[in-house]
């Protein structure tokens, strides 16, 4: 039987600090401004910006919400960013990804002030992070690390696989268990030994973007397993990477979807802007 780390309690708990900070900050005249933009229909991304506007009124920042129809050009997209580049009340901004096919993600990014850069996407912000010279983290796997933090789990000398590697989770991901001294393998979809790895891992991440992919046999005994998958299964119910029922009782610590991964993802969004706030106003 696992221990399940609820991300649900752990993201209220990290909001409640920026709250206090946020709070802080309006004595000095300041509250901290969010750019979203959501370009065309997609209905996950549509909950996940609810759920990052909804975190702002609730820390009391202010947020402005840019949907852009679907057939959005390249440069009207990227004149709204210099725009909101050059807004002082704005200090984060964010595009939700996926983009629409015919846009092009990486010229967005790089578009982006990497001061306002609160996904932490930007290169030089992704620089950063690999020399360990940061002021922001990307917002899932720094929730991640959150949750691994908020159990006592210590990382140091411990075998971390993480499965995925992506720039958005499994590289970062990869970067930030390093730094805490873990010893890091990344999988993906061209490693041979799939299994014997995930199952010689102490904390296991799974970010593959497959449905319930990780199973027993690919999990060792007392094992952390961390999911940040968000998928749905046959019968179109939210689902995780790992398939929770049957790893649950080999693992140690083990983290649902949904109420695990994705609300740690807003609440370090919510960290990572009020950062910004305090950066663009030399307070740190
Ligand atoms: N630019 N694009 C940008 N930044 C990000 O940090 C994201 N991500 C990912 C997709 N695209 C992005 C998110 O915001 C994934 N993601 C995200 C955010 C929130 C939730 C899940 C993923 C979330 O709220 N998950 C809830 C369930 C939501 C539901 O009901 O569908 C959970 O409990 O897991």
């Amino acid at each position: 039987m696992a221990i399940i780390i609820s991300g649900k309690e752990v993201s209220a708990n990290v909001r409640a600090e920026v709250k206090a900070a946020c709070e802080q900050l309006r004595t000095k005249g300041i509250t901290p401004g969010l750019a979203v933009i959501i370009v065309g229909d997609d209905p996950a991304s549509r909950v996940y910006v609810n759920n990052k506007k909804k975190a702002c009124a609730d820390v009391g920042f202010v947020s402005e919400e840019y949907a852009l129809p679907a057939e959005t050009t390249q440069e009207e997209l990227l004149a709204l960013i210099d725009t909101l580049n050059r807004k002082p009340e704005i200090n984060g901004i964010l595009c939700q990804l996926p983009l629409p096919k015919h846009l092009d993600e990486k010229a967005v990014i790089n578009a982006i002030s990497p001061l306002k850069d609160v996904d932490a996407f930007h290169p030089s912000n992704v620089g950063r992070i690999m020399i360990g010279d940061y002021h922001f983290l990307p917002c899932t796997p720094a929730g991640v690390m959150e949750l691994i933090h908020s159990a006592g789990i210590d990382v140091s000398g411990k075998s971390c696989v993480v499965i995925g590697r992506s720039n958005i989770v499994g590289k970062p991901m990869a970067m930030l268990l390093l730094h805490e001294n873990g010893t890091v393998t990344i999988c993906h979809s061209r490693t041979r030994n799939l299994k014997e790895l995930c199952s010689s891992a102490d904390i296991l991440v799974a970010a593959v973007g497959r449905p319930k992919f990780v199973k027993a046999d690919m999990v060792k005994e007392g094992a952390v397993v961390l999911d940040v998958g968000i998928n749905r299964d046959e019968n179109g119910k939210l689902c995780g990477d790992v398939d929770f029922a049957e790893v649950e009782p080999k693992a140690s610590y083990i983290t649902p979807v949904p109420g695990g991964v994705g609300p740690m993802t807003i609440a370090m969004l919510m960290k990572n802007t009020l950062k910004a706030a305090m950066l663009q106003n030399g307070i740190d």
